[in-house]
C-alpha cells in the first residue's frame, strides 16, 4: 500500500516541489493551500505523471474551523497519514518594528505559528493511535538568528523552532518522529510575498549569488523520511554554499 504524505502550502515553492518528489517516490499525496486552481492543476499533473492518488484540500491554515473541518473529514483511503509536512508560511513586510504594518504581523503569526499548531493538533492524535508518523516542520535560519527588519517573521520562525522541540519532547515514546528543516535563502515566491508583489525588490534578494531552489529543500524533506525507523533528524539547518548564516552572503556583484 502506498504511504501517505500531507503537505501544507503545496501550491508553490517548497511545498509544490515536495509534492512532486513524494509522488515520484510512490506516495499518495494530500496537497493543501488557498489557491484552488493551482491545487487542481497540481493534482491532475501528479496523477497523470505517476501511478498515485492525490487529495486536494483547499483551506486557509489561519482559520481554525476550516482546518478542523477539512482534516477531520479526510476520506478513509487518505486518513492514515504517515508524513505531515508543515510548510505553509510566509514573510509579510520588511520594516523596522516601529513602522511595521500590524496586519503583516497578524498574517505571519496566524499562518506560521497558529496555522502550524491547528494542523498538527488535528492530525497528531491519529498518528498516536497508529503509533507512527513523521512531522516535518519547515523553520528557517530566521528561527536561529534575528536580522534587521526581520523582527516578527524571525519571531514566528523562532516559535517554529521551539514548537518543534516541544513536540519532540511531548511525543517521545509515541513512535512519532519530529524534524525541523531550517533553510536559508531559496528562490521561490517567498520574497514576492514578503514585498507584497514587488517583483523587482524580490529579485534583488538573490542578486549576485546562487540561492537554493525549492527542489533542494524537497530533497531534504524526502531524505529525512528515508532513514531507518530508529533514526530521526531533529534539526537540519541548510543554506547554499554562498551563504554562511542570516548575515553573511557572498555576493559577486
Ligand atoms: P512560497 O510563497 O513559494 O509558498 C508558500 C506556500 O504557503 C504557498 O503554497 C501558499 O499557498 C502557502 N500558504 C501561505 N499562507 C497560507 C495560508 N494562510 N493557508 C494555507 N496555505 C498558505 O514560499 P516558500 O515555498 O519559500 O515557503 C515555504 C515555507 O518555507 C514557509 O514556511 C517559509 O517561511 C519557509 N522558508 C522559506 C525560505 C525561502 O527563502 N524561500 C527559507 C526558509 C524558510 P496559498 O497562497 O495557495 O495559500
Ligand atoms: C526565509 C529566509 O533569510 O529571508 O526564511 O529569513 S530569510
Amino acid at each position: 500500500m502506498n504511504k501517505i504524505v500531507l503537505i501544507t502550502g503545496a501550491t508553490a515553492g517548497f511545498g509544490e516541489a515536495t509534492a512532486k518528489l513524494f509522488a515520484q517516490n510512490g506516495y499518495n499525496i494530500i496537497i493543501t493551500g488557498r489557491r484552488a486552481k493551482r491545487l487542481e492543476k497540481l493534482k491532475a499533473t501528479l496523477e497523470n505523471d505517476h501511478n498515485i492518488s492525490v487529495l486536494s484540500l483547499c483551506f486557509d491554515v489561519r482559520n481554525r474551523s476550516e482546518v478542523e473541518s477539512a482534516l477531520n473529514n479526510i476520506p478513509e483511503a487518505f486518513s492514515a497519514i504517515d508524513v505531515l509536512v508543515n510548510n505553509a508560511g510566509l514573510a509579510s513586510g520588511f520594516s523596522h518594528i516601529q513602522k511595521a504594518d500590524i496586519d503583516d504581523w497578524e498574517r505571519m503569526i496566524d499562518t506560521n505559528v497558529k496555522g502550524l499548531l491547528y494542523v498538527s493538533r488535528t492530525l497528531i492524535p491519529g498518528m498516536i493511535e497508529r503509533k507512527s508518523g513523521h512531522i516535518i516542520n519547515i523553520g528557517s535560519t530566521a528561527g536561529k538568528e534575528v536580522y534587521e527588519r526581520g523582527n516578527v517573521y524571525c519571531a514566528s520562525k523562532h516559535a517554529v523552532d521551539a514548537i518543534t522541540k516541544g513536540m519532540r519532547i511531548d511525543l517521545l515514546g509515541t513512535g512519532i518522529k519530529v524534524t525541523q528543516i531550517a533553510p536559508g535563502a531559496a528562490e521561490t515566491e517567498f520574497s514576492e510575498v514578503r514585498f507584497h508583489g514587488d517583483k523587482e525588490k524580490a529579485k534583488n534578494v538573490y542578486n549576485g549569488y546562487k540561492p537554493m531552489a525549492a527542489e533542494d529543500i524537497a530533497s531534504l524533506v524526502y531524505y529525512a523520511t528515508t532513514l531507518p525507523p530508529h533514526l530521526c533528524i531533529n534539526d537540519l539547518v541548510v543554506t547554499s554554499i554562498s551563504q554562511a548564516n542570516s548575515f553573511y552572503i557572498n555576493r559577486k556583484s
